[in-house]
């Protein structure tokens, strides 16, 4: 039921980042109309004027020929439902609908796109077909950037930083625009002086660079997309904050709190202030640790879901069951914590990786995946790691 509970969670989440994208390609002045075999399009046209369920003017079209008898029609004004209601209740009308665009069902034409078996499956790399998470089916609705509402998204990243320069993810690292670097000056006024690039909570400032393990974690959340070069993110256009941390758990929350107060500004200055973070990824861990000894951690999760933050972590690289002997952060029981296991390109559960039924919510595709290196390099990359990130 917990498992359950977070399932939806994500989903609602989802809707709200994508939900409003759905539906969006109607063409609300043009119908398609099935007649009865026989009707005449021109006496049913009539008809709908002389109902009053017309009132502007239409052209029709034949969609094949006799013994066919589909039309599309265009009108001047754009109809509601309930006139196609109406419509579909006369004698003669077999069906109607409103007419829609299209788009055409593309890859992106980034030049390794084809080592991402994660992305898209066709067993190039061995595996089993379809597996995979379907991006290509994602990228029909949309390929990321903006939310129907007109907010940039951001996802948070905390890792030893990220190469900001590679050739491939630039464009797509996130900066704070209201902050002037190095003038040791805070001049959003966000409590941090100078956060211009991102924040790093080990060495107080914006030094985010470093990054052999954030950098394969960035590209695989949002390497510049279908610009012919190297790799495609599952996002292709986001902007991706980097937060970095020392090797301290301190560290962690107060990289964590970095992001709250950014997404709580965004919140309660209407966009104004902040950053619109959707989503924070956690590829670290403490193996074999224990929820209840580390509550502050594990309460930060709650903070950032009532803020509209989904967090994202990675369970153990070991085949333990996390339910019964721990884990951070996939132990914490915050529903706001996505927890994630690795599994492989024939869709198993990696052996390697933690499991439990209480504690982790999904698999994601980690091992033997492929993703960015520093100084413009890309390679493989796996682990829970790399799970996370795909989730
Ligand atoms: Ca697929
Ligand atoms: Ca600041
Ligand atoms: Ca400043
Ligand atoms: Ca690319």
């Amino acid at each position: 039921m917990h498992c359950q509970y977070r399932i939806t969670l994500v989903l609602f989440f989802l809707f709200i980042v994508f939900g409003n994208i759905f539906g969006q390609n109607k063409i609300e002045n043009e119908l398609i109309l099935q007649l009865e075999p026989g009707a005449d399009i021109e006496n049913t046209i009539t008809s709908l004027f002389r109902q009053n369920i017309l009132k502007s003017k239409a052209s029709t079209k034949r969609l094949a020929p006799e013994p066919f008898n589909f039309w599309k029609i265009t009108l001047k004004r754009n109809i509601s439902q309930e006139t196609i209601n109406k419509i579909s209740s006369l004698p003669n009308v077999l069906k109607t609908q409103y007419n829609h665009s299209i788009s055409y069902r593309t890859v992106p034409n980034d030049s390794l796109f084809t080592n991402q078996w994660s992305l898209n499956n066709t067993g190039q790399s061995g595996g089993e077909n379809d597996a995979d998470i379907d991006a290509d089916l994602a990228w029909d609705l949309t390929t990321g950037g903006i939310s129907p509402s007109g907010d940039t998204i951001v996802i948070c990243i905390i890792d030893n930083g990220v190469d900001t320069s590679h050739v491939d993810l630039v464009g797509n690292i996130w900066k704070n625009n209201k902050e002037i670097r190095g003038n040791g000056i805070d001049d959003d006024g966000n409590g941090y002086v100078d956060d211009y690039l991102g924040w790093n909570t080990y060495l107080d400032n914006d030094n985010i660079s470093g990054g052999n393990h954030g950098t394969p974690v960035a590209g695989i959340i949002g390497a510049k997309g279908n610009n012919k070069i190297g790799i495609c993110g599952i996002n292709y256009n986001v902007k991706l904050m980097v937060l970095v941390n020392g090797d301290e758990e301190a560290d962690i929350i107060g990289a964590y709190l970095y992001a709250l107060k950014m997404r709580k500004l965004y919140n309660e200055t209407n966009g104004q202030e902040g950053a619109y973070i959707v989503a924070t990824n956690a590829s670290f861990g403490i193996d074999n640790a224990r929820a209840e000894d580390h509550p502050i951690w594990c309460s930060v999760y709650d903070s950032l879901g009532n803020a509209g933050v989904l967090n994202v972590g990675a369970t153990a690289n070991n085949n333990i069951n996390v339910d019964a002997y721990g884990d951070m952060p996939s132990s914490c029981p915050s529903d706001y914590l996505l927890t994630v296991t690795n599994i492989d390109k024939y869709n198993q559960k990696v052996n390697g990786a933690g499991y439990g039924k209480q504690t982790i919510d999904i698999g994601a595709y980690g091992k033997g995946t492929f993703s960015l290196k520093n100084y413009d390099n890309y390679g493989s990359f796996g682990g829970t790691s790399a799970s996370t990130p795909h989730a």
